[in-house]
């Protein structure tokens, strides 16, 4: 049995609501009434225009069924600032009817509104969302010991990103058989005095990956994190091989070019956890966030935030103002009080400059 699209996720036309071109190939409107005869289903992976989605059954010991379907022409969507389709989209598609002996695509009809998101700020410009993945509880950022060595302003912003969307973090430290574990735990110690979970593991040595893996059972979860990392090599710990391999999809529509996704989901082997892959980011620019409220999301803050002498002190430049007395003091520690400087830099002003 498949789930009909008849409860929440659509809500009546209203009037006002129209169809809008948003680009060349999609016109969108916020709410609708969808056709007849759709069926609900997760986006697993997007390759150039070819969506890979699995139908989502009510009955949990059913045989996974996957459709390769295209975006329809006319979307009901609520995504008209942010990518229109991610990994972990629940989305209704009208299955391939028989037109003159063929059957024609499976179309994605309509994107319900998104639980969560993993988003970052757009490469092609900063007004949009690009989101990474939806509908996911948990944020592994996983990091290496060494080679390549964690970088704290990176975990800084999948922190800050992870509490603005409502998304657990875990931070993941890998390759620990190149490194002294003390070490690590001491130059790390800040981030369990925050309250984040954090693991030191080596994926090749399989040091500490199920004491990790109990972290992200029964959770929808996705790995993200630089290249070289050790992403490809957890989720092989992970995963048994043979669950990778229905997650492969290509477009081979696009003429000439032959893309593959780069973000996927898999299941892990108990059958309820899935785990969304992630290509390796460089940069990560936290998205829908402004410089004036960043310094909720530093909580070594709380204890001083309210005695700055400014109402609105930004804690950067100002006199009098109780973070930086703290951080002077030692009481703040002093990577993540830089970290916050230099986020704060590259945030949007949202102030109105008279
Ligand atoms: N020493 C060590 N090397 C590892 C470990 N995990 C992964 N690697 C190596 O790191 C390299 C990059 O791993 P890969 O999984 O491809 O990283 P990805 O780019 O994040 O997917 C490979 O040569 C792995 O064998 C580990 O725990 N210890
Ligand atoms: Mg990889
Ligand atoms: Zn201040």
């Amino acid at each position: 049995m498949t789930g009909k699209y008849t409860e929440e996720n659509t809500q009546p036309s209203m009037m006002s609501d129209k169809y809008k071109k948003i680009n060349q190939s999609v016109l969108i409107r916020s709410t609708g009434n969808l056709p007849g005869g759709t069926i609900k289903c997760r986006i697993r992976g997007i390759a150039g225009r070819t969506h890979l989605v699995e139908i989502i059954s009510d009955d949990p010991k059913a045989e996974p069924q996957y459709l390769e379907c295209v975006k329809a022409g006319r979307i009901i969507s609520k995504n008209k600032n942010s990518s229109m389709t991610a990994v972990g989209d629940i989305v209704a598609v009208m299955p391939g009817k028989k037109k003159k002996g063929k059957i024609t695509t499976p179309k994605i009809m309509m994107i319900a509104p998104r639980q969560t998101t993993l988003s970052r700020t757009s490469i092609k410009t900063e007004k949009r969302e690009h989101v990474i993945a939806s509908n996911i509880d948990k944020l592994i950022i996983l990091a290496a010991a060494a080679s390549p060595r964690y970088n704290k302003k990176l975990l800084d912003r999948f922190l800050v990103s992870a509490e603005l969307n409502g998304i657990e973090p875990i931070i993941c430290i890998n390759k620990i058989d190149l490194e002294e574990i003390e070490y690590l735990k001491e130059n790390l110690a800040i981030y369990s005095a925050l309250g984040i979970e954090i693991y030191f593991i080596s994926a090749t040595e399989n040091i500490g990956v199920d004491e990790f893996r109990k972290s992200i059972e029964g959770y929808s979860s996705v790995l993200s994190g630089p290249s070289g990392v050790g992403k490809s090599t957890l989720l092989n710990q992970l995963l048994g091989d043979e669950v990778q391999a229905v997650s492969e999809i290509s477009d081979r529509t696009d003429k000439g070019r032959h893309t593959t996704s780069a973000v996927r989901m898999f299941d892990l082997q108990d059958g309820v956890s899935t785990i969304i892959d992630t290509p390796g980011i460089r940069e990560f620019g936290v998205w829908g966030l402004s410089r004036e409220e960043l310094h909720l999301y530093f909580h070594e803050f709380d204890d001083f935030n309210q005695l700055c002498k400014y109402s609105a002190c930004t804690h950067t430049h100002e006199p009098y103002c109780a973070v930086k007395e703290a951080f002077i003091e030692e009481l703040i520690n002093d990577e993540r009080y830089e970290s916050y400087l230099n986020l704060y830099e590259t945030l949007p002003d949202l102030r109105i400059k008279s």
